[in-house]
């Protein structure tokens, strides 16, 4: 094998992502110092890296956040670079600045290329002068509500008015007449102050029903920028991904090629290196605009590495070491792949955290299945990090073999001790919608009560599978019927007679 990008590699973060990128290091010989807190002493990613050091206390402003301690890490450990991961770090620019002026190298863009698309009205302004469609609207922050007003008029009712620091949707509101103006703009106002500590708010027109579609990007450092396809993201709750897909069933070829384009457009107007991602809307009409970059390796990037075949975070840590490219400047996805966010969250309950020990866990395996976890059996779950436990992720050959696969995938899944959004994916799997690929950034809120509606209780559940075990031993041997075929509740019932049995015979 050719020469590893790195010796040693730090990866300044927790939970999947850093296994993930563990298991890249591992595979181009890198050697990998993992990092950790407090309450991550006896974690995965601790054990399965060659070295960890301690970074302080469980809440992530005292370890995970502070960039002194991670660089300091670095340093002693004899590291050359740090990776970030997603989240965390990953995209201060003060962080990719201090890794580089200490002698390191960042696993990621360019500070001042993470600058560049910190701001919304700085990308918006970059994206429009490479020629890349953006929301019709203003590049620079209002004085007041009587030019908002004179914009709108200009634009059309609904308008958006949104923070320029923005970000997670904070400081964003929508204003479908002059009469709200005032009051509307001083409530984004006071949001983004708070959150952000700036309070410049621009104008947008609101594209009302469209879909979060994503381009992944790459870049070098020799200046080849190259397209690795979408990733339809609209199946989200509060700015919370629950399911991603690639393809989108949205995208023609034709439009793949253009929104790729812009996507390459943007990146390099931005002086972009590494892997990063364009957002757009999609409109119902077919209508796409550039919305923001995101400068960091992404949760749902395993999609892409299914359709495309290409392992995007090695590619990071090889672009890192100035190697080149070798890819056309179009990657086309080949096949299906959709993945499920398995998040410790009670779904039934408000997606309210649910904490405990993980007792017994059943990763689904076989054709096509990915499980990226950083949890295991014994692993506690707490409230100081994101509640995400696992990426399930799955390939097939089509859509619809892809949405099969993933029901059987979630099926063999078990999860013990904490509450988990299994069921509720199941559901989603089968609503009619999702299946048609009807949907957009509001189809999960509108859904949500159908698909998160009354289930019978855990401990009911529980006796009715022990029951259920009971009489599957019972029935063993002397079985002979066969075929139940073609009544939905007789399917629901096998399953369930599968499920019983196999957590009886768990263990035996
Ligand atoms: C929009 C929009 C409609 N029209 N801009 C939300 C967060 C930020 N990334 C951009 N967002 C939106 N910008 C215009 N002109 C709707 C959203 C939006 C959204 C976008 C992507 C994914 C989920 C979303 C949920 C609500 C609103």
């Amino acid at each position: 094998m050719s020469k590893p990008p790195f010796d040693k590699v730090l990866i300044a973060n927790r939970g999947e992502i850093a296994l993930r990128i563990i298991r890249a290091c591992r595979e181009l010989g890198v050697r990998s110092v993992a990092v950790f807190s407090d309450a991550d002493a006896r974690a995965v990613h601790v054990r399965e890296a060659d070295e960890a050091v301690h970074v302080g206390p469980a809440p992530s402003s005292e370890s995970y956040l502070v960039g002194e301690r991670i660089i300091e890490a670095a340093r002693r450990s004899g590291a050359q670079a740090i990776h970030p991961g997603y989240g965390f770090l990953s995209e201060r620019e003060w962080f990719a600045r201090a890794v580089r002026d200490a002698g390191l190298v960042f696993v990621g863009p360019p500070a001042e290329a993470i600058a560049a698309m910190g701001s919304k009205t700085a990308a918006r302004t970059l994206a429009m002068k490479a020629g890349t469609p953006v929301v019709p609207g203003t590049t620079t922050a209002l004085v007041d509500a009587a030019e908002a007003a004179r914009i709108a008029e200009e634009f059309g009712y609904p308008i958006l008015l949104k923070a320029a620091a923005g970000g997670g949707g904070k400081g964003m509101r929508v204003v479908r007449q002059e009469s709200e103006l005032a009051s509307s703009l001083d409530s984004a106002r006071r949001e983004a102050r708070n959150a952000f500590g700036d309070d410049a708010v621009y104008v947008e027109k609101y594209i009302d029903g469209p879909r979060h579609v994503e381009i992944q990007v790459l870049a070098d450092t020799h200046g080849n920028v190259l397209s690795l396809g979408e990733r339809e993201c609209s199946v989200q709750r509060r700015h919370q991904k629950m399911i991603e897909e690639a393809p989108s069933v949205a995208l023609t070829p034709a439009m793949r090629r253009k929104m790729g384009n812009a996507a390459i457009a943007a990146a390099r107007a931005a002086g972009y290196v590494n892997a990063g991602t364009c957002e757009f809307l999609v409109a119902p009409d077919g209508a796409f605009y550039f919305l923001e970059m995101n400068t960091r390796i992404q949760v749902e990037h395993p999609v892409t590495e299914f359709v495309t075949g290409v392992d995007l975070v090695q590619w990071q840590l090889r672009i890192a070491a100035g190697e080149r490219l070798p890819f056309p400047q179009h990657v086309e996805p080949r096949g299906w792949a959709i993945e499920c966010r398995i998040t410790s969250e009670d779904p039934g309950n408000s997606f309210l955290p649910s904490t405990g020990r993980i007792e017994y866990l059943r990763p689904p395996a076989g054709p096509g299945v990915r499980w990226d976890s950083g949890v295991g059996v014994g692993s506690v779950i707490g409230l100081h990090y994101d509640p995400m436990l696992a990426k399930l992720i799955v390939h097939a050959e089509t859509r619809e073999l892809a949405i099969a696969r993933m029901q059987r995938a979630l099926q063999e899944l078990s999860i013990v001790g904490v509450d988990t959004s299994r069921e509720f994916h199941l559901r989603v799997l089968a609503d009619d919608e999702f299946v048609r690929g009807a949907i957009d950034i509001q189809w999960l809120e509108r859904r949500l009560a159908s698909l998160t509606g009354a289930s019978p209780p855990a401990e009911t559940v529980r006796v009715a599978a022990i029951a259920g075990a009971l009489l599957a031993e019972r029935d063993r041997g002397r079985r002979v019927s066969g075929g139940r075929r073609g009544d939905a509740r007789a399917g629901n019932r096998e399953e369930w007679v599968r499920t019983a049995r196999r957590e009886a015979l768990r263990g035996s």
